[in-house]
């Protein structure tokens, strides 16, 4: 298990121990593991190996080991089912409404029962939470307002792209062992399509023909339906079981025949709008389209099922590829021929964006150049953060020069791969950025970011945004949009404006491939596109298993139709570098006196 799935189950119990009333001491215990695993660096499951040294963590005795062994070998913790028992799950997603704690939730649910965020709405609404103790005008006003952004941030149990793509890996492996009667396991569905969060999975498993297919295709739903992560059975129907894993991830799994395979992967990958254009364009051609086949109206002749690619020939398209099938527009591209050719996670050469041990990442310089080397990247900038982030241990100028040498150093040491100095310099709440230009003109890469005042007025901040692109040194703006899926709403503000600005000053931005993030969107990229903004695809990798992550971001540029020609890290190094924006040449050598003066 991942530490922050252990962590989320810790922290649901202390939250469910205290809208139950215990002492704060009992769920503050459990609260401060969660926080502990959340931040840690080393696997829980490894430590757990060792009881012993399990124990030596900060905040865990006895007890608390044997509870994380619990989860650890179950998958889940006896007191949280318990207190689910008692209290409906519904409470918990109540807990992540900002401005409702778990005393707050605990009233409402002993006095109205409520349970559901569409339950707290409505009362909100209905003007029934205003006079209660501690609550007043503002407070149902604010809870308003977080109901409909948890509505909006997908709290409906969408998850993310990532940790849907490593169940569905999971299972499909698993599927593959069920013996020799199983060809193949396809995901489809919006996975397929690559949506930045996935409502459930659908994967198809391809039969090879056999004497007695009824009994290949029960025989292979049973060993499905054995598989250990399964809470519970959906349905199990004739050529389909529907299962709900641990963590409430649906999965819709379909048995077919290979000569199906074609029409059973357009129609499960959708997207249904996508589908339905396609249906009427087959009607208008004197055919239909279903799951099976693309058949005649009359007589039902089957004239194309075996490929994706033969049933798109016989519409008269071209192929088109699962990331563009959202209506918007590929249908007539294609008629057009103008499909664009999208990139590919084999066009990326290097990858502009990481952290290291000087802030907040995981792994040393050295660490993560030969991990990336590993994944063939030719080149990455090593970009720690400056000094205005203190909690993640920002450089300031001095240390910001020592990381230059050190980075230099490590790319004589590791060999193979060009490490570019680089920096995730903090945009402060007036634009301007957070390192002098002394330091800034040193650096190779440039990339600049917000974290901090990220509530402002949408004009402040199209400002703020504009005068961070004015800045000479920068040459990347990074996750433009501050989103984190599920939990936090992109910044407001104009970015068509700001678009245009990048596009005109040069300044590329950036799709930032993190999963928790994904910023910018397909459709901002799209966007940036269409203003002429250069696009870099990074991932702000924290320790050298993120580097993988790469292949998010490109799966979210190729859903904003962007092209190799779009992203500068697919060049080799040489020319990604002249491709960023030129920075200004300081009229002196850099003053050391002046650099030393600041940090002094
Ligand atoms: P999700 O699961 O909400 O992230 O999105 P999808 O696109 O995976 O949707 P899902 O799982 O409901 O269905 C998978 C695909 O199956 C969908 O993209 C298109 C196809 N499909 C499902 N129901 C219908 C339908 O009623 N009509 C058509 N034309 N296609 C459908
Ligand atoms: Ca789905
Ligand atoms: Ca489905
Ligand atoms: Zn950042």
């Amino acid at each position: 298990m991942e530490n922050k799935e252990v962590a989320r189950i810790l922290r649901d119990t202390a939250q469910l121990l205290e809208i139950d009333g215990a002492q704060i001491g009992r769920y503050r215990s459990y609260e401060k593991v969660a926080e502990l695993l959340y931040s840690m660096h080393e696997r829980i499951e490894e430590i757990a190996k060792d009881d012993k040294k399990l124990k030596e963590l900060p905040g865990i005795g006895e007890g608390m080991a044997a509870h994380i062994q619990e989860i650890l070998k179950n998958g889940d913790y006896s007191l949280r089912k318990k207190l689910l028992k008692k209290y409906p799950p519904g409470l918990l997603n109540l807990l992540e409404l900002q401005s409702l704690g778990p005393k707050k939730v605990a009233f409402l649910w002993s006095h109205f029962k409520v349970a559901t965020v569409e339950g707290l709405e409505k009362l909100a609404r209905e003007g029934k939470l205003r006079d209660l103790p501690g609550f007043g005008e503002k407070s149902e006003q604010n809870i308003l307002k977080a109901c409909g952004q948890f509505k909006n941030l997908g709290g409906s149990g969408r998850i993310q792209l990532n940790v849907a793509d490593e169940e569905a890996q999971k299972l499909s492996a698993y599927i593959l062992e069920a013996g020799p009667a199983v060809e193949a396991v396809t995901a489809a569905g919006s996975l397929r399509r690559g949506r930045e969060t996935v409502g459930d999975l659908d994967l198809l498993v391809t039969l090879r023909p056999g004497n007695d297919k009824q009994k290949d295709v029960d025989a292979v739903a049973e060993y499905i339906l054995k598989y250990p992560s399964i809470e519970q059975t959906l349905a199990h129907g004739e050529n389909k079981v529907s299962v709900r894993l641990a963590r409430g991830l649906q999965v819709d799994v379909r048995l077919l025949e290979k000569k199906s395979f074609g029409a059973a992967l357009m129609y499960f990958t959708g997207s249904k709008a996508h589908n339905v254009a396609l249906r009427g364009r087959a009607l208008d051609l004197g055919w239909t389209l279903n799951e099976y086949a693309l058949t005649t109206v009359k007589g039902g002749r089957v004239v194309a099922s075996k490929t994706e690619a033969e049933i798109y020939g016989k519409l008269k398209l071209p192929y088109i590829e699962p990331e563009l099938r959202e209506m918007r527009g590929e249908i007539e591209a294609a008629e057009n021929g103008r499909l664009p050719h999208l990139v590919t996670l084999a066009d990326i050469r290097g990858d502009l964006q990481m952290h290291t041990t000087a802030s907040d990442g995981h792994n040393s310089i050295e660490e993560m150049a030969r991990a990336a080397r590993e994944l063939g990247r030719q080149y990455i900038a090593l970009t720690d953060h400056s000094q205005a982030l203190a909690m993640a241990k920002g450089l300031d100028e001095r240390r910001a020069l020592e990381q230059i040498k050190k980075i230099r150093a490590a790319e004589q040491r590791v060999g193979g791969i060009r490490l570019l100095a680089g920096i995730e310099v903090d945009i402060r709440k007036d634009g301007s950025l957070d390192l002098d230009d002394e330091v800034l003109a040193q650096l190779d890469v440039v990339v600049a970011s917000v974290h901090s005042y990220m509530n402002l007025e949408p004009g402040e901040m199209t400002d703020r945004m504009l005068a961070a692109i004015e800045n000479p040194y920068t040459q990347i703006i990074a996750h433009p949009t501050g989103r984190l899926l599920l939990r936090r709403e992109p910044f407001a503000y104009d970015m068509e404006k700001v678009f245009m600005a990048a596009a005109k000053a040069g300044v590329a931005m950036e799709a930032n491939a993190y999963p928790d993030r994904l910023d910018l969107s397909d459709v901002h990229l799209r966007l940036a596109k269409q203003c002429g903004v250069r696009i870099v695809i990074s991932t702000d990798s924290h320790s050298t298993a993120n580097l993988s992550f790469m292949k998010y971001g490109v799966i979210t540029a190729r859903r904003g139709w962007i092209e190799k020609s779009d992203v500068i890290n697919t060049l080799p190094v040489d020319e990604c570098l002249a491709a960023l924006r030129a920075k200004p040449h300081l009229a002196h050598a850099p003053k050391a006196q002046a650099v030393k003066r600041k940090s002094a």
